[in-house]
């Protein structure tokens, strides 16, 4: 009895880290600012058959309209309400998608805007994207409802209200993040309120959430509203299968706050992983003064002071900082600099550190003043009445009218495949030449190698896998009986020669069993 008492509760409390994805799969997708249709469409006709486990959605809910810029992004990160109605979408959308998605064995995760409402001083109005009313003088927002009852501002002790010093952990959870409205989450009121949206997400048949600035919140005021939560939907998930948390919480380290104290809570969002390997793949200098390499990443992960990986959730970049918003500085790589973040990317889906997400996102016009992109509140490609526009697919898989669709690059694409195959494989067959030209293999079924150096790498390596022709997933793939890219013939002993010039349109080459001849 009491041993089944704490299997029990050693279930509850560490279920929450399972990615809850399908068998076999291992990545989620950023779908950033996209409408729900698009992504239900994207499900069943590029995510399910590439074996994408999941899509992260932008957050659902009802937010402020912000006119001034017009219409940013980040509009969607001050709520007015929970209603599901948002420039993605409506309810009904919504509910679509996640039941198509689901259907193919594709989940939904949802950014959970929960930290807060609007920012301050909007005053009075219902100029949201639902029409429901706000007043943020009298702190009201009638739609939940909450009142100025429900908000923090007399536990914060700034001048301003405002956090205004990060190595203050009491600022950084009851003080307003940019000025925006901070909810008592210590009250069983709110927390009541925040647990029905996400609940009633759960009943949709979503499988987890971001939670948005989660460094802001007490560990345990958020863990109190986790315990809330309902187990997923049986129509698509086994009884009693919690939704995967994994929490915004940016530790680069020297603040008041470490990821370590949310480790009980859910997985967390690694920020040192996309600004570490920024600066491997750059070759900039590194925390020890010199310049970094490849051939450094023989011990990536934990050694690197990465959290423990089973808590990890790892990304190259993130809505935010690939503009400059949130941490990670100017090492992060992202898509406007395509041949080095194909490297990355490749890496990261490569090897088994941590729960893999891409991100796919959307071109704006970028003006660099004093190092700063005055366009980075530029929101989605919209047409005149201000609505998102519809993600095209040119005839080549690319995507039009601005969308960048990064994880339907092939060499993206494929390397999502390569993890999937690689899941459980050790990392095998490590080989560097001490700069950045490295190989790895997992177990017997994938073998990776890089050349980042400036010069030509031609050798003979060993890569654990069964011998026969395999065509690179990088350079091309396999296409019925032949390889649309290089070929790489495997000898008996499991050695294969690879031939890589610095100059090479992607300067990496994989391989694995199911790209084989
Ligand atoms: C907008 C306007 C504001 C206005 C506000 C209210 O831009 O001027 O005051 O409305 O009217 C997004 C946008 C915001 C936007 C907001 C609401 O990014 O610009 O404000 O929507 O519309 C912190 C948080 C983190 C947060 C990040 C942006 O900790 O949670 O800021 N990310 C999430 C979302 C994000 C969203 C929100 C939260 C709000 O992903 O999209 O904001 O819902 C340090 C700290 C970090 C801190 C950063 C940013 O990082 O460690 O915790 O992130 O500063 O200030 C080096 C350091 C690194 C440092 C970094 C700073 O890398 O090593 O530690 O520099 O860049």
């Amino acid at each position: 009895m009491e041993m089944l008492l704490i299997l029990a509760v050693i279930g509850v409390c560490t279920a929450q880290f399972s990615p809850n994805l399908g068998f076999g799969k291992t990545s989620i997708v950023h779908l950033f600012e996209w409408r729900w249709e698009d992504i239900a469409a994207e499900c069943e006709r590029y995510l399910a058959p590439n074996g994408f486990g999941g899509v992260q959605v932008s957050p659902p809910n009802e937010n402020k309209i912000i006119t001034n810029p017009s219409r940013p992004w980040w509009e969607r990160y001050q709520p007015i309400s929970y209603k599901i109605c948002s420039r993605s979408g409506d309810e009904q959308q919504f509910r679509d998608m996640v039941t198509r998605c689901n259907n193919v064995g594709v989940h939904i995760y949802v950014d959970a805007v929960i930290n807060h409402m609007c920012g301050e001083g909007l005053g009075k109005g219902n100029l949201s994207t639902c029409g429901s009313s706000y007043d943020t003088d009298e702190k009201s927002f009638p739609a939940v409802p909450y009142s100025y009852l429900d908000f923090n501002d007399k536990k914060c002790t700034t001048q301003s209200g405002n956090i205004e010093n990060y190595s203050d952990a009491h600022q950084v959870r009851d003080c307003r993040l940019v000025s925006l409205m901070d909810l008592a989450l210590e009250k069983e009121y709110v927390r009541g309120k925040i647990a029905d949206y996400l609940n009633e997400l759960i009943d949709i048949g979503v499988a987890g959430f971001r939670i948005d600035a989660a460094k802001h919140m007490w560990p345990g005021d958020l863990l109190a509203i986790i315990r809330k939560l309902n187990n997923l939907n049986t129509s698509w998930f086994p009884n009693g299968t919690r939704p995967l948390i994994f929490q915004e919480v940016i530790d680069l380290g020297g603040e008041g706050i470490s990821a370590s104290e949310y480790y009980g809570i859910g997985r967390i969002t690694e920020f040192k992983y996309g600004a570490k390997l920024g600066k491997v793949i750059r070759k900039w200098e590194g925390s020890y003064g010199s310049r970094e390499k490849m051939a450094y990443l023989k011990n990536w992960g934990e050694s690197w002071g990465l959290m423990p990986s089973d808590r990890a959730l790892v990304f190259v970049d993130n809505h935010d900082n690939q503009r400059g918003h949130g941490g990670g500085g100017s090492s992060i790589l992202t898509f406007w600099e395509s041949r080095l973040y194909k490297m990355a990317v490749g890496f990261m889906l490569a090897h088994p550190y941590g729960f893999t997400r891409v991100m796919s996102s959307f071109r704006w016009t970028r003006i660099f003043e004093n190092g700063k992109d005055k366009n980075d509140w530029v929101g989605p490609p919209s047409y005149l009445n201000e609505s998102t526009m519809a993600v095209t697919i040119n005839e080549d898989s690319t995507c039009g009218n601005g969308w960048v669709c990064e994880h339907r690059w092939r060499q993206i694409k494929n390397m999502v495949i390569f993890r999937n195959l690689a899941r459980d494989q050790p990392l095998l067959n490590w080989w560097d030449n001490g700069e950045n030209q490295v190989a790895f293999g997992r177990g017997s079924v994938g073998f990776i190698v890089f050349n980042n150096d400036d010069w030509s790498f031609h050798k003979s390596l060993q890569t654990g896998l069964p011998a026969g022709i395999y065509c690179d997933v990088i350079s091309g793939q396999k296409e019925g009986n032949t390889c649309t890219g290089e070929r790489i013939e495997v000898n008996g002993d499991g050695f294969a020669q690879f031939s890589i010039k610095s100059s090479d349109e992607d300067p990496f080459v994989a391989i694995h069993i199911n790209a084989k001849l």
